[in-house]
C-alpha cells in the first residue's frame, strides 16, 4: 500500500469541531478487492458468537465483532498497519505519531439490529483524549444498511457515564443528545474504501440493516504515541487492558507488544 494521501483540510476541521469526519476514497477499489477476502476469512476464524440473531441481546444483534484480525493473516496485517490510514488518524488529531490499540471487523448481518448510542473511550484505559477509530466499509453502504451516526460536538463533553454498549447506553445517551440538542450526522452513502473517523468520546451508533446484504466494515483504533495507561477502575477497562495493552500497568507508556507505532512524523 502506498503512503501518500491528500487529506482535505475540511476533514481536519470537521474532526476537531464535530468529533467525526468522513474521508472519501482512502482505500482504492482495487485495494479493497485485494484485502477484503483475507479480512473476511480471518473474521470467520475469529467469530466467537455463533448464536442465531434472534437469540442475541441488543448489542449482539448489532454486529458480529471480530477482534484483532491482523494477528491471523499477513495480508490483513498489511491493511491494518497501513501507514496511509495511520497518518490520516495522526493528522486529524494533530499528533506526531499513533499506535495501534486494536482492529475489529464489524459485520452487521442482514436483518441485524441498530447499534446503540455509546462512547468507545468508556472501555479504554488510556490517559488521553487523542484516540480515534477509523471505520471503513468493504462494500458499498447505503442508509438502509445501517451506517454510523454521530452526535456532533459530543466529544467535547468527555466521559458521560459508565455505560457499556446496550439498552442503557442507548437510553441514557439519547437523553443527553436530545437535551443538549446535538446535531446527529451520518455520512452515508459510502463506497467501499471510504472511511469515517471519530473521536473516543464522540457519542455514536448506527442504524439497523434492513437489506439482505451483509454490512462489511473494518475498523482500526489508534491513539497518540506517548499515551500512558490509565486507571483500571472498571471491569470493562480491565478487560481491555488485559486484551489490548498486554503487559502494561497503569502509569506505564501504552506501548506493549500489541501496540506498534504505525505512524511517526519523526
Ligand atoms: O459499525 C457499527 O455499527 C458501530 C461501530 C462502532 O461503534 C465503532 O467503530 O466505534
Amino acid at each position: 500500500m502506498h503512503d501518500v494521501f491528500e487529506l482535505d483540510p475540511r476533514a481536519i476541521e470537521s474532526y476537531r469541531r464535530h468529533g467525526h469526519a468522513v474521508v472519501r476514497g482512502l482505500a482504492a477499489a482495487d485495494e479493497i478487492a485485494r484485502y477484503r477476502p483475507a479480512i473476511l476469512k480471518a473474521g470467520q476464524k475469529a467469530r466467537y458468537d455463533h448464536r442465531p440473531l434472534e437469540e442475541r441481546d441488543t448489542y449482539g444483534k448489532a454486529f458480529l465483532q471480530l477482534f484483532n484480525l491482523w494477528r491471523q493473516d499477513e495480508l490483513v496485517q498489511e491493511f491494518v498497519f497501513a501507514r496511509r490510514f495511520a497518518a490520516v488518524a495522526a493528522r486529524l488529531m494533530g499528533v506526531d505519531g499513533v499506535r495501534l490499540y486494536h482492529d475489529q471487523g464489524l459485520l452487521k448481518e442482514p436483518g441485524g439490529g441498530a447499534t446503540p448510542w455509546h462512547q468507545d473511550q468508556f472501555y479504554w484505559p488510556l490517559e488521553t483524549d487523542q484516540a480515534i477509530t477509523m471505520w471503513m466499509p468493504l462494500v458499498g453502504v447505503e442508509m438502509e444498511m445501517g451506517p454510523m451516526r454521530f452526535a456532533s460536538g459530543s466529544h467535547r463533553l468527555g466521559h458521560l457515564g459508565e455505560f457499556s454498549i446496550g439498552d442503557e447506553s442507548e437510553r441514557e445517551l439519547a437523553k443527553i443528545v436530545e437535551r443538549r440538542e446535538l446535531r446527529v450526522r451520518d455520512h452515508a452513502p459510502f463506497a467501499a474504501g471510504d472511511a469515517t473517523f471519530h473521536s473516543g468520546w464522540t457519542v455514536h451508533g448506527a442504524g439497523a440493516n434492513h437489506t439482505g446484504r451483509m454490512r462489511e466494515v473494518m475498523t482500526v483504533i489508534y491513539y497518540a504515541d506517548g499515551t500512558r495507561v490509565g486507571a483500571i477502575d472498571h471491569p470493562a477497562r480491565r478487560f481491555d487492558r488485559d486484551a489490548w495493552l498486554e503487559g502494561c500497568e497503569p502509569g506505564d507508556a501504552a506501548a506493549g507488544p500489541l501496540n506498534p507505532l504505525l505512524f511517526s512524523e519523526v
